[in-house]
């Protein structure tokens, strides 16, 4: 069965949406994140989430890799688009903008010790990475259409990866309804989606009971 390795809580939720989305069966396995001997280094050698492991064996890894991958596998559900259209190009578009901007830029706010070591820089690692976070939110909250996903009509692998981050808000001390409207209304679209619900769901589940590192849907 295919298998998802993720960790409750991180960027491996859009790729579990992605899988809810698509209704495809699958096992998810919940692994520890940075501590040394933790399956997911056996799986995937820079220990990352999230990590898929198809029938064959064969591993994908990286979000910009697995959601595509993943939404191609179903055409018919139209969570991506067909090769050579605009559509495609605007959601590929998205997913780069989350892959190389927005989920980076979390670092320096959330893990400033993962940049210098002194409490005084950290604090100034810290408000940079806030302004640079601040003005790629900005770039957001001007491009969300108003009522509609990202890209159109249709719930999209673009939706299922930026929803992610738009939700980690808080996690930078960040009020989005007073700050980001557009964002926020967003967000509560996302988490009502369906995919997004179940998501969350077996996140809990995984999260809740230690013997169950493994869910099967
Ligand atoms: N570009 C990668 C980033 C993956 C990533 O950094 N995942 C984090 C969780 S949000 C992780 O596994 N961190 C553990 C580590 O870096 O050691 C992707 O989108 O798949």
């Amino acid at each position: 069965m295919t298998t998802l390795y993720v960790s409750p809580g991180a960027c491996s939720l859009g790729a579990i949406v992605t899988l809810k989305a698509l209704g495809i069966p699958h096992q998810l396995v919940r692994v520890a994140l940075r501590q040394p001997g933790s399956l997911i280094y056996e799986i995937n050698p820079l220990g990352r989430v999230p990590t898929l492991q198809l029938d064959n064996g064969d591993i994908i890894t990286e979000n910009a890799a697995i959601l595509p991958f993943l939404g191609d596998l179903k055409p018919e559900a139209k969570l991506f688009a067909p090769i050579g259209s605009l559509q495609r190009a605007r959601i590929q578009e998205w997913i780069g903008f989350a892959n190389s901007d927005l989920h980076p830029a979390f670092r320096p706010v959330t893990r400033p010790e993962l940049f210098v070591d002194q409490p005084e820089a950290q604090q100034q690692v810290r408000k940079k990475g806030l302004e640079r976070l601040h003005t790629l939110l900005g770039h957001v909250e001007r491009r969300l259409p108003v009522g509609q996903w990202l890209v159109g009509e249709n719930f999209t692998i673009a939706d299922a990866y930026i929803g992610v981050f738009l939700g980690w808000l808080p996690r930078a001390d960040i009020d989005a309804e007073s700050k980001y409207p557009a964002i926020h209304a967003y967000q509560k679209r996302y988490i009502s989606h369906p995919a997004v619900q179940a998501a969350l769901a077996a996140e809990t589940q995984l999260r809740n009971n230690d013997s169950a590192q493994k869910l099967s849907a």
